[in-house]
């Protein structure tokens, strides 16, 4: 049930029946990422005005320069994350190992693994451009009171239990879904609250945008350059609109509003695309999916893919049900 204005708060005591493990876990959880979203939104609004903005001089498991605050948003999470007594693990794109977290008895008991990407984009901080956090949630698989493993963490996307966005942009957005339906909260900065400003959002089936860094061309699968040249020829709804600004989150958020495709194929130079398949691909699948839209490898649906390891990347292309199918039908 949703009302216009309604808090986060409200939404997910509103709506805690619909999590199937319910007993206040999931909000605990959610409550924990809305606290850190907006520990993190204080820093990446001003980053131009102190000095935390530039590389961290580290680099991360990926070989990319870590921006500082790259490495302030992931702390953020963290430590948000561990003091709430629901996580038993946590991944980072950050972080070349998973987290094990003991629960304050040191017994393991609680139940659920977040992977994350704490500040996705984050290249663009440095000119302004807008940056999102991305988190995926699972029940663990392994016995509750054990330490948690690998395994609880290389499960498919399709037994994610909670995924979502914060996109830090002209205004500062938590979009996530639980399994039933997608809904986004614009956080109001006066007073630190999120307001239900985007109810029940929905994939247009259509669009004319094609997100892709069309500087890679040369590189791409022929399936790909057919696609790119089927949107720019001048012929029905055609030719369509290129829209791509380096930011995971942001290119997603606005074709899921205006309808579009989002690609990062694989290329002569990233075989397996540059993406990662457990803290990009699966959430931002898992969302598309439950607002009518399609997340495919350009062959098989993301969320089927069973992981092999923590940081492996995947060939993406997601967005609009048609036009992803479109795209699909030019890889075969
Ligand atoms: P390229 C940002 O580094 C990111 O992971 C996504 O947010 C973004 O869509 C993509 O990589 C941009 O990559 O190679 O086009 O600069």
């Amino acid at each position: 049930m949703t009302r216009r204005n309604q808090t986060l708060g409200e939404f997910i005591i509103e709506n805690q029946k619909d999590f199937p493990y319910a007993s206040g876990e999931l909000s605990r959880l959610i409550n924990s990422i809305r606290l850190a979203a907006k520990m993190v939104n204080h820093e990446v609004n001003k980053a131009g005005l102190v000095d935390i903005t530039g590389a961290a001089g580290e680099t991360n498991i990926q070989g990319e320069d870590q921006q500082k605050l790259d490495v302030l948003a992931n702390e953020t999470f963290i430590n948000t994350l561990t003091n709430r007594e629901i996580v038993c693990g946590i991944a980072s794109e950050e972080n070349d190992e998973f987290i094990t977290i003991k629960g304050q008895k040191n017994d393991h008991r609680n139940n659920y693994v977040v992977l994350m990407d704490p500040l996705d984009g984050s290249s663009n901080i440095d000119v302004n451009v807008s940056v999102g956090t991305i988190f995926s949630i699972y029940r663990r698989i392994t016995p509750t009171g054990t330490p948690v493993t690998l395994d609880d963490f290389l499960q498919p996307g399709n037994l994610q239990v909670a995924a979502g966005y914060i996109i830090y942009g002209t205004s500062t957005m938590l979009v996530y879904t639980t399994g039933h339906g997608v809904n986004g909260f614009t956080l109001n900065p006066a007073l630190g609250t999120y307001y239900l400003s985007h109810p029940n959002m929905k994939f247009p089936k259509d669009g004319n945008i094609y997100s892709v860094n069309e500087g890679n061309y040369i590189h791409f699968p022929q399936g790909i350059k057919d696609y790119i040249k089927y949107c720019q020829e001048e012929k029905e709804d055609r030719p369509y609109t290129s829209r791509y600004i380096g930011s995971l989150v942001s290119d997603i958020h606005r074709n899921m509003i205006k309808g579009g495709v989002y690609m990062y194929p694989n290329t002569s130079k990233s075989p397996n695309g540059k993406l990662r398949l457990l803290y990009e691909c699966n959430p931002m699948a898992f969302i598309t999916e439950q607002a009518g839209g399609k997340a495919s490898d350009g062959y098989r649906r993301i969320m089927d893919i069973k992981p092999t390891q923590l940081h492996e990347r995947t060939p993406f292309i997601c967005g609009s049900k048609n036009m992803v199918e479109k795209v699909e039908s030019f890889m075969k």
